[in-house]
């Protein structure tokens, strides 16, 4: 008998998806500050400053942002159930957090938060994950459509891995986008149909363009089978008009298309004139049931005041889906047992946040407000400041974590990046870590209209440090334009 020879696992032989699919937030850039850092601490001095400020990942925790206390207390008496046993420590506790750790324990098997539980999450927070849900939208919702995950990220490619079956099904994804949504179509093999943000409206998102972008890709025979949209947006921190998601909504549901509606930053909105609707709201508010527009919301606990990232905890809501699909949902999950239970448990308390009336309410109210009303100045800080830069325009950060702002480089500076043999906004970043210590990721990790080049920063770094911040900017950027003036 003959057997094929297997090949050796190299570069070459390993899945040419895995090898194409790309990530740029943590990229080449990312490696390089490691490098940088690794060298301040055995050669303190070694660099023109002594510390990496990390601006490339919307990670608050990471950047001093302080957990709410009310969820950590929770979580802190669910993981150690036998701190309920004695009093002097429960005087440690807030009433409510602990009438609310006994009701969620209830809600596990063997009341564990060790035990696996039902694949698609304990059915219990499901149920209060729905209620939350729905007193959000004003509409009912269905424990049975909530799908607990390892934040959003896998509930997103659980669904592009649904969606794509060959390269001839495409996915319409905004440009720029947030890269998981790039990464994942290229590593199930499928077509990222791009549609492009406008810029000069404020990343606004047209309908006229998408209807063309539909159009293109079927004409070269792929089926778009989804639309992606970000709200607030990720790089680009707009905030949907209810009026624009309308005219969403109806695209989707006239061309069949299943909305994906990433919603991850829905507590993060600091525009005073912008509001964050969920698009089933919306969908619901015009009239459309279950079975006329296909509709997959996703949330997440790393993201809004609670910035919980590494512990994992989200969901998908599934409206619009026969039974037979969401058993083969039910199915793929199942191959996973089933997410983290603190992360489930967290889903739950940020759909449901102490009330008013609460003991916890008051302090509870006060390190929200505290968190989100610094973040909004320290959006306005950084949007100024970088539209007072030669040659950079920023648009408004109405929401989301991020600055996307846009550099006229001189050409001076593009020919030497391209002899550098780096993209021009790769170039202007790796010579920004250089000289200041902070990280940002270049635009083209993002995509961009052709031509044009873009940095994304967070708006993280803590209020106290971002003067600090904007002076090593300001004088890194205005040596550089000086170094390549045309
Ligand atoms: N969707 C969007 C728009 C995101 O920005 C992120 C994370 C996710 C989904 C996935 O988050 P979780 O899996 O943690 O729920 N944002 C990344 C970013 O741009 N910087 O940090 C992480």
């Amino acid at each position: 008998m003959s057997f094929i020879k297997t090949p050796a696992v190299t570069l070459e032989s390993i899945n040419p998806k895995v090898r194409k699919c790309e990530y740029a937030v943590r990229g080449e850039i990312i490696n390089h500050a490691h490098r940088l850092q690794r060298e301040l601490e055995t050669e303190p001095g070694s660099h023109p400053f002594d510390e990496i400020v990390y601006c490339n990942l919307g990670n608050p925790q990471a950047l001093g942002q302080q957990p709410i206390t009310f969820f950590r207390e929770v979580l802190a008496l669910c993981e150690h159930p036998a701190l309920l046993d004695r009093d002097d420590n429960l005087a440690l506790f807030s009433s409510d957090a602990i009438a609310r750790a006994c009701e969620i324990l209830d809600l596990l098997p063997g009341r564990e938060t060790g035990a696996y539980s039902h694949s698609q999450g304990a059915k219990g927070l499901r149920e209060a994950i729905a209620a939350g849900i729905a007193s959000r939208d004003g509409f009912p919702s269905n424990a049975d459509d909530i799908f607990l995950t390892d934040g959003a990220s896998p509930a997103v490619q659980t669904m592009i891995q649904l969606l794509i079956r060959t390269e001839k099904d495409g996915i319409l994804c905004p440009i720029p986008q947030y890269p998981l949504y790039s990464a994942s179509v290229t590593l199930h093999g499928g077509s990222l149909v791009p549609y492009y943000l406008n810029e000069s409206t404020g990343w606004g998102l047209e309908i006229l363009h998408l209807k063309n972008q539909l159009e293109g890709a079927s004409s070269q025979g792929v089926a778009v089978r989804a639309l992606v949209v970000i709200n607030p947006g990720n790089p680009t921190g707009q905030v949907l008009s209810e009026e624009n998601q309308k005219e969403i909504v109806e695209f989707c549901r006239k061309d069949g298309l299943v909305l994906l509606a990433d919603e991850v930053y829905q507590e993060n909105v600091y525009a005073g004139d912008k509001k964050f609707n969920s698009f089933k709201r919306i969908a619901r508010s015009m009239g459309y049931e279950r079975d006329e527009l296909s509709l997959v919301s996703f949330h997440s606990v790393s993201k809004g005041y609670y910035g919980e990232g590494g512990k994992r905890g989200g969901y998908m809501e599934l409206c619009g889906f026969s039974t037979d699909v969401k058993d083969q949902i039910y199915k793929v999950a199942s191959v996973n047992l089933c997410s983290n239970i603190l992360g489930q448990i967290l889903s739950s308390l940020i759909m449901n946040p102490p009330k008013v009336g609460d003991e916890s309410y008051e302090s509870f109210a006060a390190e929200k407000e505290r968190i989100l009303s610094s973040l909004a100045r320290r959006a306005k800080a950084l949007e100024d400041a970088f539209n007072k830069l030669e040659g950079v325009t920023c648009n408004k950060v109405e929401g989301a974590m991020y600055l996307f702002p846009r550099l006229q480089l001189p050409n001076r500076a593009i020919k030497a990046a391209k002899i550098a043999n780096a993209a021009p906004d790769a170039f202007y970043t790796h010579r920004l870590l250089d000289a200041t210590g902070i990280v940002v990721v270049p635009g083209s990790g993002f995509g961009q209209v052709p031509g044009t080049w873009h940095i994304r920063c967070t708006i993280l770094p803590e209020e106290d440090k971002i003067p600090a911040l904007v002076s090593r900017l300001r004088a890194f950027h205005s040596s550089f334009m000086e170094e390549f003036r045309d």
